[in-house]
């Protein structure tokens, strides 16, 4: 697929710029990792807030405030965590998008690095600018061996991965590759089309003892409730937040 092609480019060239060693060095100098599990688990759903500019399936967001001052309005308003795409080309993110917010001063939530990753470096890139947690696709990535290895990497730096599903065959892959965190996108990168009945399907067959997400095209408080009342630990919503009028009332002073 044509994200992904685009995308081990993208890594390449960042390998080249800056090798995975240098990456390496800079860790110990990044922020102390907050608990993404903990932010998850608290009692009642947890609202995980995302930064975008925009995105395939909708365009250009009409939120256009820097990132680290939206995070501070979700920060202020019940988020448990912030996700940031860091994908430049297709959600108009970046890695220092990431980074602004994740060591923004006011943001004291823990901050996902959400990016098609298909490559160890991604992860290192991602704790080493500050970010609490990482998105892992199962269908990017494969085969079950690679991302058993990459959640590894991303428990062994301290971060939690938020492994996505799209049937209950991924979510299978995703536990026994050692998920603790398994998100269900509701959203079909496709045909981009939206199926809540989706998560209840997939979140049946996820054990006990993983937390559970619902991920995309969830709209009203309604929506969420249902995403609780389904039994999932959080919800995971971009697109409503940057077009609610509250948002663009309270931006606009
Ligand atoms: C947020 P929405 O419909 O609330 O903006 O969706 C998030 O779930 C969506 O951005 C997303 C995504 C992804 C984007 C979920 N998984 C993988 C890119 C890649």
């Amino acid at each position: 697929n044509e994200i992904i092609a685009n995308k081990r480019l993208e890594v390449e060239d960042k390998k080249r710029l800056r090798p995975l060693e240098d990456l390496q060095g800079k860790l110990r100098e990044a922020r102390p990792v907050r608990d993404f599990y903990h932010a998850l688990n608290l009692p009642g759903i947890s609202l995980i807030a995302e930064i975008k500019k925009k995105s395939p399936s909708k365009g250009e967001f009409p939120v256009q405030i820097a990132a680290a001052e939206l995070a501070h309005l979700y920060c202020q308003n019940g988020a448990r965590a912030i996700s940031v795409l860091a994908d430049e080309k297709f959600f108009g993110g970046g890695a220092h998008v990431v980074e602004r917010v994740a060591n923004d001063p006011g943001v004291h939530l823990p901050v996902m690095y959400k990016e098609f990753i298909i490559d160890p470096y991604q992860i290192y890139e991602a704790r080493s600018i500050g970010a609490d947690a990482v998105l892992l696709i199962v269908r990017s990535i494969g085969d079950k061996g690679t991302l058993a290895e990459m959640i590894g990497t991303v428990h062994n730096l301290g971060m939690q991965a938020l492994v996505e599903c799209f049937t209950a065959d991924d979510a299978a892959i995703a536990v026994e590759a050692g998920a603790r965190i398994i998100g269900v996108n509701n959203r079909d990168l496709q045909t981009f089309e939206v199926d809540l009945k989706r998560s209840e399907e997939i979140r049946s067959v996820i054990p006990e003892g993983a937390l559970t997400v619902s991920e995309s095209g969830l709209k009203t408080p309604a929506d969420a409730l249902e995403a609780q009342q389904r039994g999932f630990d959080a919800i995971l919503v971009g697109e409503a937040l940057l077009k609610s009028e509250d948002l663009t009332k309270s931006i606009r002073g």
